[in-house]
């Protein structure tokens, strides 16, 4: 039965699924307690309520006798960036449809073929990220890959990280899968490359672990406030995720495209944002509107346009942008911000470039209130 639930998983276009116990994972806790406590999960509240949950399976639905853990490759490699728009970034993983309803979708299926092929009715759930569960202790558990120095699940072989893992928990006896024993070696590519230095040893053993707070993914997606100034130069072009620390690791030296449509950048944001476009006068639901099923939804307009402010003030330094234009559309859209965070962002880039406009930056200063945020914008005015 496992042999043709596997099947029946690769039909639908998984790459790959083993079967996993929902026996609790007391190994796990200690590592995801100590990076609780280290402070790394940032502001992500959600990750800090009930870590024993986290790693009993059980928990997530209490009749599953058996887990299968899938995964499916999301890569769609990006085209040369656009020339005729000033663009960001947006991280593989995002380019499409939202994998959570996507991958949701696809476990409902393979459940359907499960059902049919068993000959019985059987209670399940699906479940992607969304979960209180430690998807990537678990995954590693039973071989779904290994985990890499970045964190993240790689497949076996060269089937590489560019994947995500969702699990359907079944009231079905299935014998477990074993660990897959793979390594990283002495390669630390991934540490060496992140820009943010996020990457850093676990307290214990010789792991490795990714401080949220530094991570440009967090940053950009899931941190509610302003992005503090000594990250900003880390950002880059990224403006919504990232993906540097899987794009140098070798096991994603020869990336497979994703099967799905629902993947596919013509289905969603794409790899490049138009960031000048996201300063328009747009309203929240608009904005919605636009991206419907994205991955971009999530940091809200406020969010992304605070990360475009970043990656615009990059740009200015690296003199990649025609200054006169960008001033004129950011002008024209500071008039009307009132959101103290973003007016210190759009100073901040504003200052980033050569011969700073410092009339304009003057006069938005006295709609900024905090005297933190406005002292900041004077250091950017005065070269700090
Ligand atoms: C919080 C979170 C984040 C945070 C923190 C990331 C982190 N590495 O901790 C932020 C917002 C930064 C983030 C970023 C990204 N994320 Co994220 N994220 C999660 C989430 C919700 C929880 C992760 C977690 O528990 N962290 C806590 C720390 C302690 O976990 P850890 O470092 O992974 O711990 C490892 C070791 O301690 C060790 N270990 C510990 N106990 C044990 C026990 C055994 C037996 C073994 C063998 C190993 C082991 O293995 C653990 C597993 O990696 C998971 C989904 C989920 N519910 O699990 C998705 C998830 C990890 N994210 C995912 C993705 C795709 C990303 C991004 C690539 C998105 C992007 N392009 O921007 C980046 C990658 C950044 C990176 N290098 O990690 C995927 C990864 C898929 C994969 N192939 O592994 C997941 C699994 C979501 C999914 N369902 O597909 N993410
Ligand atoms: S996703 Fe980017 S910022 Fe986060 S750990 Fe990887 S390289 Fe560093
Ligand atoms: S870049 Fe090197 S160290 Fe990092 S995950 Fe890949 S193989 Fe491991």
């Amino acid at each position: 039965m496992k042999e043709r639930i596997r099947e029946l998983a690769l039909s639908l276009g998984f790459n790959r699924l083993v079967v996993a116990s929902p026996a609790p994972m007391p190994e796990a806790l200690d590592t995801y307690s100590a990076w609780l406590e280290r402070g790394f999960s940032a502001d992500m509240e959600y990750l800090k309520r009930d870590p024993q949950r986290r790693v009993t399976p059980s928990m997530t639905f209490a009749p599953a006798r058996s887990i299968l853990i899938v995964s499916v490759n999301y890569y769609n490699s990006p085209p040369p960036p656009p020339e005729n728009m000033v663009w960001g970034r947006v991280a593989g993983y995002a380019v499409g449809l939202d994998y959570h309803n996507v991958l949701r979708a696809k476990l409902r299926d393979l459940f359907a073929l499960i059902e049919k092929e068993v000959g019985h009715p059987l209670s399940r759930r699906a479940v992607t990220d969304d979960a209180a569960l430690f998807e990537q202790a678990l995954a590693a558990r039973h071989g779904l890959g290994f985990v890499g120095k970045h964190t993240l699940i790689i497949g076996p072989k060269l089937s590489g990280s560019y994947n995500l893992i969702g699990e359907l928990f079944l009231d079905l006896d299935l014998e477990p899968d074993e660990p897959y024993v793979g390594t990283c070696g002495d390669c630390f590519r991934c540490g060496t490359a992140c820009p943010t230095g996020a990457i850093v040893p676990a307290t214990e053993g010789s792991g490795y672990v990714v401080d949220a707070n530094a991570c440009l993914s967090y940053l950009t997606i899931e941190n509610k406030g302003g992005i503090a100034p000594a990250m900003r130069a880390g950002l880059g072009d990224w403006v919504f995720g990232c993906d540097i620390c899987q794009d140098v690791c070798p096991y994603n030296s020869k990336p497979v495209a994703s099967p799905w449509p629902e993947f596919k950048p013509e289905r969603g944001a794409g790899h490049y944002l138009d960031l000048l476009g996201l300063f328009d006068a747009v309203s929240e639901e608009e904005f919605r509107a636009r991206f419907l099923n994205s991955p971009l939804r999530r940091p809200k307009l406020r969010g992304l346009r605070r990360n475009a402010l970043v990656v615009l003030g990059n740009k200015l330094r690296g003199g990649k942008v025609e200054l006169a234009y960008l001033r004129h559309r950011l002008a024209a859209y500071l008039e009307s911000e009132e959101d103290e965070m973003l007016l210190e962002h759009a100073a901040w880039a504003l200052c980033q470039g050569r011969d700073k406009p410092v009339a304009l930056v003057e006069r938005f200063l006295p709609r900024i209130k905090s005297t933190g945020l406005r002292q900041a914008v004077v250091g950017y005015l005065e070269g700090e």
